[in-house]
Order: structure tokens, then sequence, then C-alpha cells
């Protein structure tokens, strides 16, 4: 007996310290052991990550295996039916692609299913906010807006957009956003898309077994799918979004877990379709519900966001937020949060027992998302208040009942967001010459070296938020103005780089433009969807000259430091397709020495994509994208002038010294 106990090993003790940089999520984890509770943070330190899942080496798509290849020996050993290592990881990096797409795309159809309805009168709780913005989409498709009513451009719009999802032949309605440039590259590698339902579909049956079985043709079709999310599905559901709620202008809002009251009513809203949180909103400021609230002890309710539906709401109505996707267990542990409602994508189903725990109330809403042991009140877009006011009664009920201690950090970070593409236009260039001219001649005259979009999620397997912040530091110091969305922009909003004041901590010429301008040096364009409107600021700052033809003549770089989702490399994949260089962190899918490898690291660059990058390390991260849009600058001939800058620069500063 004795024996056998020393033989057993010690429980791997989680290295809080080492597992995140975030304050409030340390605090929080420092409680959930005292209270004998565990998260993703404690199942990644035991877990130990699959080595052949990790390098992809693995193929289960048929019952002959499944096969184990050697990423020590890639070319040494075929699966059973043949595939080689490069078959079996195009097949495998596909999948990926098609499953981050049809989420991307599934909720983008959603949102158009909700703006039919509103069209055709069909849901009185929403409407359009914003027509301006209806006008401006339809027309960048060439629908007629003049003489014309909101109601007969939204139908029209609304039927154009379908063909984003259901067309079978001819390319998607937002291909006439893209540069000239860029667009015939994709027709000559024939890489437009159709609609996304007929591209993920022929993805699916290209990886079936038995199917397509040269890496180069299976990344094509990978490319055309992915386009379908970037220039299809995320773009339909970031400009409806906008046109029915709203498009975001820089606002104040603070984040970190802070936020929360110990004496309201505490809801929290987790997830990526909007429509939720809008309805929440309506709920939190029903008189009859505040009265509630009021009569069971609380000052009021108080509603939050996490994840992308909070970054979505942060960047649109200044709602706080609480925190990324790797704090969303964490929270639960302060005790104070009275009910969380989650729809769909990114939702652990460990939050079911760190909720119980807690006696916090967690509704499912999506009927795409149940969870097994937690209650769903089933969310319907044409009664969405029953939903919503329901989970308020039950938080209202669980907030009366508290009975555990409760333990909120008291930690808040200020900050500007709400930058969307078409606010960048105003910002830089004024109502009056509303342009990217601004940026693009900053870019020219070395000011600001190139731009760089760093988006994603956080991942147990690195250290919460710190990888996104040591990198964007290393960039803006740099002079490489950062726009961001998603869960690395709540990273680096925790960090405190989204106020003005953070200009300080930018080089000289990055420096000089913020201050003038009154921005910080990172700007939150809003959650994972929003990702289009990246794509839309590279696409005008091509439209507004100086930079090259194409997006990937462009000095930009995009990147992923802590990505954990198939969704990420929908999206990393979108943006190699489009022209850009993106660089992912944590670990990359693919075996190194392989031919897949070297054509999405080299092959893609040379017929007139962008590429992938990996690196583990921040600042190692940075400087492969700086080193990037140095040789952007370089062919377009704008290095020197860059140099000048420097010089001033130095010069000034001999000048100050003298
Ligand atoms: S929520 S996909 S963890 S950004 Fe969009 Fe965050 Fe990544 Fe989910």
């Amino acid at each position: 007996m004795e024996k056998e106990m020393k033989k057993a090993k010690a429980p791997k003790v989680l290295d809080i310290k080492e597992a995140t940089s975030c304050d409030a999520t340390a605090q929080m984890l420092k409680k959930a052991e005292r209270d004998g509770v565990e998260t993703a943070f404690h199942r990644a330190n035991t877990m130990k990550a699959c080595p052949i899942g990790a390098d992809s080496a693995c193929c289960k798509h048929c019952s002959m295996g499944p096969c184990r290849l050697n990423a020590k020996d890639p070319y040494g050993k075929v699966g059973v039916c043949g595939a080689t290592i490069d078959t079996v990881q195009a097949r495998n990096f596909a999948r990926m692609v098609a499953s981050g797409a049809a989420a991307h795309t599934d909720h983008g159809m959603s949102m158009l299913d909700v703006f039919r309805e509103v069209v055709n009168g069909n849901i009185a709780d929403y409407s359009i906010k914003d027509p301006i913005k209806l006008e401006e989409v339809a027309q960048s498709i060439g629908i007629e807006t003049e003489d014309r009513s909101v109601e007969e451009i939204a139908r029209d719009l609304y039927e154009e957009l379908e063909r984003t999802y259901i067309q079978v032949e001819g390319e998607i309605p937002f291909a006439k956003r893209v540069p000239e440039k860029t667009l015939e590259t994709w027709r000559k590698q024939g890489v437009v898309p159709r609609g996304a339902m007929r591209e993920i579909m022929e993805l699916m049956h290209r990886t079936h077994m038995g199917v397509d079985q040269h890496y180069e043709n299976i990344t094509k079709q990978c490319s055309r799918t992915a386009l379908a999310d970037g220039w299809g599905g995320s773009m339909v559901a970031t400009e409806i979004s906008d046109i029915l709620f709203g498009t975001p202008t820089p606002v104040k809002a603070e984040v970190n877990m802070g936020c929360l009251k110990e004496d309201e009513v505490n809801i929290i809203i987790h997830g990526h379709e909007p429509n939720l949180f809008e309805s929440m909103l309506a709920s939190v400021d029903d008189p009859t519900l505040i009265k509630a609230a009021q009569e069971a002890g609380a000052k009021g309710i108080n509603l939050v966001g996490m994840c992308c539906s909070g970054a979505e709401m942060l960047s649109r109505h200044g709602i706080p937020h609480a925190g990324n996707f790797m704090s969303t267990e964490a929270i639960l542990i302060t005790g104070a949060v009275d009910a969380m409602g989650v729809d769909v994508q990114c939702i652990k189903q460990g939050l079911g027992k760190v909720a119980e725990c807690y006696g916090t109330k967690l509704f499912t809403t999506n009927p795409r998302c149940h969870i097994e042991g937690v209650e769903h009140i089933e969310f319907h877009e044409h009664t969405p208040r029953e939903c919503t006011d329901s989970i308020v009664e039950n938080a209202i009920v669980r907030f009366k009942n508290r009975t555990l201690p409760i333990e909120i950090p008291n930690i808040r970070n200020a900050g500007i967001h709400g930058f969307s593409h078409e606010y960048i236009n105003y910002m830089l260039g004024g109502t009056f010459r509303a342009s990217y001219t601004p940026l693009n001649d900053n870019i020219i005259n070395g000011r600001i070296r190139g731009v760089a979009g760093v988006v994603g999620c956080t991942n147990p397997r690195v250290k919460q938020d710190w990888v996104h912040v040591e990198m964007v530091k290393e960039l803006i110091k740099n002079d490489v103005l950062v726009v961001q969305t998603g869960c690395s922009q709540i990273s680096l909003a925790k960090a405190g780089l989204y106020t003005p004041e953070a200009a300080h901590l930018a080089g000289a010429g990055l420096r000089e433009v913020c201050e003038t301008v009154g921005m910080p040096p990172v700007l939150g364009l809003g959650s994972c969807v929003d990702n289009s409107r990246i794509l839309i600021a590279t696409a005008e700052m091509v439209k507004a000259g100086g930079l090259g033809e194409s997006i990937a003549d462009l000095p930009v770089a995009g990147a992923a430091p802590e990505w954990m989702s198939e969704k990420a490399i929908s999206i990393g994949h979108y943006f190699v397709a489009s022209g850009v260089y993106t660089v992912f962190g944590v670990t990359f899918p693919i075996v190194e020495d392989t031919r897949f490898h070297k054509l999405l690291f080299e092959g893609l660059e040379e017929m007139g994509f962008g590429k992938w990058g990996f690196a583990a390390d921040p600042h190692e991260m940075a400087h492969l994208m700086i080193a990037h849009i140095d040789k952007k600058r370089k062919a377009l001939g704008i290095d020197k002038a860059r140099e000048r800058v420097l010089m001033d620069m130095a010069d000034r500063q001999k000048l100050e010294a003298a």
C-alpha cells in the first residue's frame, strides 16, 4: 500500500501566475481552489494535449483507421488508403475552415432571418436603426437607392444578400467590394466564392475519404470557403447588425470583473448573436422588472457582457464587459452573478458545473446550443422578451436568495471602444473629407509604419492575455497601428491600452498621429464576425491610393496570438486568401517540413495571396509582422520616407538635448 502511494503521482498544481496575467481571473482561480472548484485552467494543466492530434498527423475520416502517421518522419508512412501526410493535414485543416466558416455564416444567416422578418413587418421588437448604413451597404453592391423608400431598399438588400448563402453559381454580392486587382487574383486562381452553403458542402465532400487527394486542390477549396466566410457570412452578420442595431461610434466604457455590483442583480450575456443581448437591454430597462429587483432588495439590474456578444455590445452601446473567453468560468466564482444567458459559440460545457457550485442561474437560449444539465429557455425573434424577461426574473429570485459569500475583484479599466471602419474614415478625414487618405498619407510619410489586425481568443495552453498584450505593445512601440476584435480587444482593454494616454507607449511617429487625432494606438472594432470590418478597411486603404493596387500590396499584417477555435482558422485563412500575412501563436496544426506546410507558409504568397506564419513568442511574432510590413514598404518604394521620419526625430531629440 505504502509502495503504491509512493508510486502515485502528486496531482499537478496549477501555477496561477503562469496561467493568467489577468489579475481578476487570478484572484478567482485562487478562490476556486479554496472552494474546491475546477476550471478549464485546471483541466488544461492536467490534460496533456494529444501529440499526434497537435501535429495533425492523424486521420479518422474512415473506419480503416484511425491512421497515425509519423510527424518526425512525415513521408515514411501513409494511411491504409494510401493518403500521404499532405493529404491528411490538408483535409484536417480544411475541415477546421469548413466548421469555422459554418459557424460565422450560420450566425450571419440568423441575422439575415431577423432582418427579413423586420422588413416584412413580422417582428416588432427590432427595427432599422441605421438607414444611412442601409443605403451605403445597398449602394456598395449596386442596389439603386435614389428616391426609394427604406422598405424598398431593405427588401432588395435582403434578396441580394440571401445569395451570400444559397447562390449556386456566380460571385457573392460583397465580391463587388474587393479591390479589382485582388479580385483578379481570386478569379485567376478560381477561388471567388459562390454561396457559403455550396462552398462548405463542397469542402466537406472533397475531404471525405477517397475524394480530393491533392493538398493543393484541397487548399484551393479551403480558400474559396474561407472567403465565403470573410467577405460573405461574417460581413453580412456585421452589416445587418449595424443596420438593425446601429453602427458603432467611439464610446467610453469599462471592462473587467469590477463591473459586477454586489448590491445589484447581475446578469451576464455571453456568446455571439446580438439579438439576445439587444432584447436583454430592453428587459433590464423595463420599469416592472426594475421595480421587482428593488423589491427584492437590489439597487437595480446590472447588465454586463462577456466574450464576443460582450465585445459587440461594448462597441455598439458602451455596455460594460467583464472578461474574455478564459474568464467566463472565473467570473461565476465571484458568487455575484445571478444569471448568465448564453447563445452560440465559445460556451464551455464546464460553465454548467461552476454555475451549479455558486447557485448562478445558467440558461441556454438558442436551439443550436443546449448543454446537458443546463436549463433551456428558447429565444424566439418574434417574441424575444419572453426569454429575456424570464432570465431577468430568475436572476431576481437568485439575488433574493443569495447565501454564499461574494468576492468581486475590484478592478475596472476604462477605455474608448467602438471604432467601426466608417468611423475611422471620419476620424482621420473629418466629416467633410471622410476618407482613408490621411491614414495612407501617414503610412506613406512613415509616421505610421503599417497596420496590424490582432484578434482572436484566449487559450489556457498559454498565459491568458499575456501574449496579446506583449505583442501589441511591441507593435505600437514600432509605430504599427493596431486594430482589434474579439477576446484580444478585451485583453488589451484590461491592460489599459484603450485610452488616448496609452499613446505614450507608441513609437514617436504613431504617438504623434494619436495625439493629433486624440485616439488610442489600439482601436477596437467589435466581435469576431466584425473582422469583416478589417477586410473593408483594407479595401478602403487600397481605394484611397498610394499603397499599391491590391490588399497583398499593403504594409499590413494580422495575428491571432492565443487562438483556440476553428473559427480562428477560418478567419486566418480568409485574411491569407485576401492577401494578408497572418501569424498565429500557441501552436500550428501542421507538421513542418511537409509540402502542405510550404504551400501555406510560402507558396500562397507566390500565387498572389498572403501567407501564414507562426511563432509562439509574442516579440518574435511582432517582429515577423514588422519585417513583413517593411518588406511591403520597400516594394512600394516608401521605405526611405520612414528613414527620413526617424532621422527627423533623432535630429529633434539632439536639438532638445542641446
Ligand atoms: S469569442 S472565437 S474565444 S475571439 Fe468570438 Fe473569443 Fe475566439 Fe470565441
